[in-house]
């Protein structure tokens, strides 16, 4: 998968896909991931990328020539699945959705700063809104960083364990089981007889349970769902 990111801040975007699970996706060339900087396609000498909205009002706009002249360079170069913008009034990030864009080819991601782009480009480019969360972030990037990170993790050969992907909280509508290691006590604090037993069908059978009483008891949203 190929995924490009369009932002003022690219600095943001250096660590996070530099570490862990996503580093290695890199490394074995399954995640190919661009970050554009908007500077680039400012307008006059001060690159300019913003500007005051019209009807007056507090806060700047990103202005629609930048972004579009970004968008439009990256698109002479491949077809994209989605080109998502990702604002806090976008549809709502869950497993799901991380799910169906792992299987994506070429994405795009367009970060907001300030109050937001301009219009005409979510109604006539963007072809997908996405916000990660009910509160308000400073700018799109963290909420890119988590985006990439939720289905960097699900694209196929990433995870060494593949079934590691398939036990997570929320992948079958539920929160994950506890789970425990070394040592068996600590300060009398026991890990669960069962887990220590080897007997594989009741240990299945103690993490299913497990899972339905923490969902029952941490988001009882999901069991309703
Ligand atoms: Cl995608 N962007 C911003 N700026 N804030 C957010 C968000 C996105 N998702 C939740 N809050």
């Amino acid at each position: 998968m190929r995924i490009d990111i369009i932002s003022i801040v690219p600095q943001l975007l250096e660590s996070p896909f530099q570490h862990s699970i996503l580093k290695r996706a890199r490394e074995k060339g399954l995640l190919d991931l661009h970050v554009c900087d908007l500077r680039n396609f400012g307008l006059g000498k001060n690159k300019q990328v913003d500007d005051y909205q019209y009807g007056g009002g507090a806060g700047m706009v990103m202005m629609i020539e930048p972004l579009y002249e970004a968008i439009s360079s990256l698109k002479q170069k491949r077809d994209y699945d989605e080109i998502i913008y990702l604002t806090p009034d976008g549809e709502r990030l869950d497993q799901k959705m991380a799910n169906a864009l792992s299987l994506k080819q070429n994405l795009m991601l367009i970060c907001g700063h300030y109050k937001g782009i301009d219009e005409r480009l979510r109604e006539h480019v963007v072809t997908r809104e996405i916000s990660i969360g009910d509160y308000v972030l400073s700018g799109g990037e963290l909420a890119a960083a988590v985006l990439v990170d939720a289905l960097g993790r699900l694209i196929p050969g990433v995870l060494n364990d593949e079934s590691s992907a398939l036990s997570d909280s929320f992948q079958d509508g539920m929160l994950a089981p506890a789970v425990y290691t070394r040592p068996a006590e600590f300060l009398g604090w026991k890990v669960p007889d069962i887990l220590l037993s080897g007997h594989e069908a009741k240990i299945e059978d103690w993490r299913d349970k497990n899972a339905i009483s923490r969902t029952r008891r941490k988001r009882p949203d999901l069991l309703k769902e």
